[in-house]
């Protein structure tokens, strides 16, 4: 087994990847960050119509100035969304069981809040309306640097602005812009939405799309869902602008996670108009990821990435240099094509190859080939995955924080 200097070691090796800067580097230099976790959003609601009407009006537009990755890969495993946004935060994998927000809450960490805080001093909010403690949130956050978590208890919550998980997310935004206009800039802020969750309810009155008509209701239901998602998110928009909160902000926008588990996905194959296979369930796992500074060109990169690459993409754009982050994500606009997008089961998504419960496919058809093919990919997702557990179970970042 590795011991505590060599896998400090070889954390160091992973350092220095990146093939440098591009001309966007620095583009958003101290701007406020706001950032938002829409709850169960897959890729596949982008830019899709269902009886005719958009999904997704408000995000379809938003991408027209935005940078807009269409192919980043929902990297999740037990620990949902405070996987998703462990990643975010830390560039670091999740566990293969549990969530480290509730296995590994007492580490010491290097998140996007220290980075920021250590570089122009920002002031790093999170806000969501469940309770504190739901996935040990409470505990997590201060490991993760966080200076103030709003939580249910900040905001009024009645049975008439509540549904499913609790607030919905238009009040949730609407009572959320308050507390905003009192925070010390610039800021971090990261917005976790709550209405589009499984099993996707909501009160007719928020219904602003019909109901899908496969065999699936839960298909069905999630299209009113992400709908109303969408509405938030404009309502949010239009508030900052009202406010005065956007011009001088970097709005990064992601799904956390699936929202069509694979026990419903023959409804989703339905709604597409698509046959299942291979191919098309690697698509589902798709993840919006748009990233939105005001007064931008538009641009789709379709470079293959993954939740844990978000960190030194945004990064990249804040002007703050990635080497020595102690993490395995890679900044999406120079990403290397041919490295592996890594899933906590061992599959893995490559450029050419498609590995998934034990059987490796050519990504470009969907054949299966011989095992040979996806080895070497196989090798660099093992030795990434076991890097990133022992650094998480042997709390490694404690020697080197502060180092550099
Ligand atoms: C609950 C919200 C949803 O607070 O984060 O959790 P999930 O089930 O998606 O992990
Ligand atoms: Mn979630």
């Amino acid at each position: 087994t590795m011991t505590e200097a060599e896998a400090v070691a070889s954390i160091e090796s992973l350092q220095q990847k990146e093939p440098g800067r591009t001309d966007l580097y620095g583009m958003a230099e101290g701007k406020n960050i706001v950032l938002i976790s829409l709850e169960s959003t897959q890729d596949f609601v982008i830019n899709q119509k269902v009886n005719g009407e958009e999904v997704t009006p408000f995000l379809n537009d938003l991408i027209g100035d935005s940078f807009y990755f269409d192919q980043v890969y929902d990297q999740t495993a037990q620990g949902k969304t405070s996987d998703a946004e462990f990643m975010i935060d830390t560039s670091l994998y999740p566990l293969a069981s549990g969530s480290v927000f509730v296995r590994r809450p007492e580490n010491t960490f290097y998140s996007l809040p220290h980075i920021l805080k250590e570089q122009e001093d920002y002031y790093a909010a999170t806000f969501h309306g469940n309770v504190d403690t739901f996935w040990n949130r409470n505990v997590m956050y201060d490991s993760l640097g966080y200076d103030r978590y709003f939580s249910k208890e900040d905001y009024d919550v009645t049975e008439g602005n509540s549904v499913n998980y609790g607030l919905k997310d238009i009040p949730f935004f609407k009572q959320s812009a308050t507390y905003m206009k009192n925070l010390p800039e610039p800021y971090y802020a990261k917005f976790l939405t709550l209405t589009n969750h499984f099993p996707f309810l909501l009160e007719e009155e928020d219904m602003l799309i019909d109901p899908a008509a496969t065999d699936e209701d839960v298909v069905n239901r999630y299209v009113t869902t992400v709908r109303y998602l969408d509405k938030s998110l404009e309502t949010f928009f239009e508030q900052l602008k009202e406010e005065g909160l956007y011009e001088d902000t970097v709005f990064v926008l992601v799904g956390d996670h699936y929202g069509i588990s694979e026990k419903y996905e023959a409804g989703l194959n339905q709604l597409l108009g698509e046959e299942a296979t291979i191919t098309t369930q690697m698509q589902h796992k798709q993840v919006p990821l748009i990233i939105h500074i005001p007064g931008q060109q538009g641009e789709t990169i379709s470079t293959q990435g993954g939740e844990i690459d978000i960190r030194p993409t945004l990064l990249h754009l804040m002007g703050i240099k990635t080497e020595n982050r102690y993490s395995f994500g890679h900044n999406l606009f120079t990403r290397d094509s041919d490295h592996p997008v890594i899933f906590r089961d061992g599959s893995f998504i490559s450029d050419e190859y498609i590995y998934k419960d034990n059987v490796c496919y050519a990504k470009e058809n969907g054949a299966a080939m011989d095992e040979q093919s996806c080895e070497p990919y196989l090798e660099t997702v093992r030795e990434e995955l076991k890097l990133s557990d022992k650094i998480i179970f042997g709390d490694l970042l404690r020697y080197m924080v502060g180092e550099e």
